[in-house]
């Protein structure tokens, strides 16, 4: 991820400026419903491009911002599929406002909406922070490390925030039974109920941090020298982070199962993963052999961006003019038109 790289972005990006000049950018077609790998390739070719060399460029600043990226589109996508719902904090109602968001980092909801204004500049309004957010997630994991896979494109932003009975779904760092996270992860048809699944995606705390109130559960314990450990460093700095892979925190890679096969997982959660005979082997088979991991991570993640759509207006949204606000004002009533593809459009008028 050197010079190179970036200036061959950055040359990609000049030519495809050149080209939107001297071409008449595409008329706003109507979209299809279904979601596609190229859905945006006719009206904005360079997206990939634009979304790969902002996200190159801020984890290079700051590496943690992968893991926050990582930890939103998680947020996202599980309550109700992704419809960038999560994004929404100008209302009360806000999901950041609900208790599982456990500080859903600013700087990562910030990177996304940067880059929708760069992609908007370049294209138009024609690709929604719920699109900008999954291949920013795609291209933060492959920078730090990760695997790459697919994204399905051509999805509208909510117009409102989650319910909370979706967000409190959400797993809970303090859950101790993998039953209990196997449901949610089943649960409204979410299809991530394979116990492989929530080993792969729980492996996304490879580059993840914590703050100390979300595992102090696990460090009163105070049921091995671990938890000895995370208590007395929490005790002597209660704003800490702590890295939730304590082997390698910064890369994505199979740190995080070696470190549990020695008992050191900092959540309860993850605990729970080496102690149940469910998850135990496959935990052991991704601590050897960080492939399958891999391979696993870029199937599980393919599923949760396909988690359905549980929303009022099913995937009717809009395309967000700014990642934080609804365009229209909020309450509003959603029509029920024959022509509704293009109803982001039309709300911008
Ligand atoms: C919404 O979140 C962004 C990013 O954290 C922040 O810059 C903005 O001030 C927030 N807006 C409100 C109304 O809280
Ligand atoms: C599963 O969904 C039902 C509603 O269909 C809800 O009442 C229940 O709390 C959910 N269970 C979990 C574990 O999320
Ligand atoms: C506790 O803090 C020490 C000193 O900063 C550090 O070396 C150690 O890794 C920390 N423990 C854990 C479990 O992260
Ligand atoms: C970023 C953010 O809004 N975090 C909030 C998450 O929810 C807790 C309480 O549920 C708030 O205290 C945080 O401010």
């Amino acid at each position: 991820m050197g010079a190179v790289s970036r200036m061959s972005a950055a040359c990609a990006l000049a030519v495809v400026a050149v080209l939107l000049l001297i071409s008449s950018p595409p008329a706003a077609a109507a979209a299809a419903p279904e979601l596609s790998v190229d859905f945006h390739a006719a009206s904005c070719p360079q997206l990939q491009h634009i979304v790969s060399y902002y996200v190159e460029d801020a984890l290079q600043r700051e590496i943690a911002i992968a893991a926050g990226l990582i930890r939103i589109f998680f947020h996202d996508c599980f309550p109700q599929g992704c419809d960038a719902s999560v994004y929404l904090n100008d209302t009360a109602a806000s999901e950041l406002r609900m208790p599982p968001n456990l500080s859903l980092q600013p700087k990562a909801l910030q990177l996304v909406e940067d880059i929708r204004a760069k992609v908007h500049a370049a294209c138009g309004p024609t690709v929604s922070c719920a699109d900008i957010s999954a291949l920013a997630t795609r291209d933060a994991v492959v920078v730090s490390g990760g695997p790459s896979y697919d994204v399905l494109l051509g999805r509208k932003d909510s117009l409102a925030p989650a319910r909370e009975e979706l967000v409190l779904e959400l797993p809970s760092p303090r859950s101790s039974t993998i039953k209990e996270l196997l449901d949610g992860f089943k649960n409204r048809s979410r299809g991530l109920g394979e116990p492989a699944d929530l080993v792969a995606l729980s492996g996304g705390h490879t580059v993840g941090k914590a703050s100390c109130g979300t595992f102090q559960d696990r460090a009163d314990r105070q049921e091995d020298t671990f938890s000895k450990k995370l208590k007395a460093n929490c005790s002597r700095d209660s704003r800490r982070l702590q890295n939730l892979d304590v082997i390698t925190p910064d890369a994505f890679d199979n740190g995080y199962y070696i470190a549990l096969t020695y008992n050191q997982g900092v959540f309860t959660s993850d605990m729970a993963l080496i102690k149940d005979p469910q998850t135990r082997p496959i935990v052991r088979q991704y601590a050897q052999d960080k492939a399958a991991f891999f391979n696993q991570f870029a199937k599980s993640m393919v599923k949760l961006s396909n988690v359905p759509t549980l929303r009022l207006d099913d995937n009717n949204g809009e395309i967000r003019r700014n990642c934080f606000a609804s365009n229209k004002a909020p309450r509003v009533v959603v029509q029920d038109t024959t022509d509704d593809e293009d109803e982001g459009f039309a709300a911008s008028a």
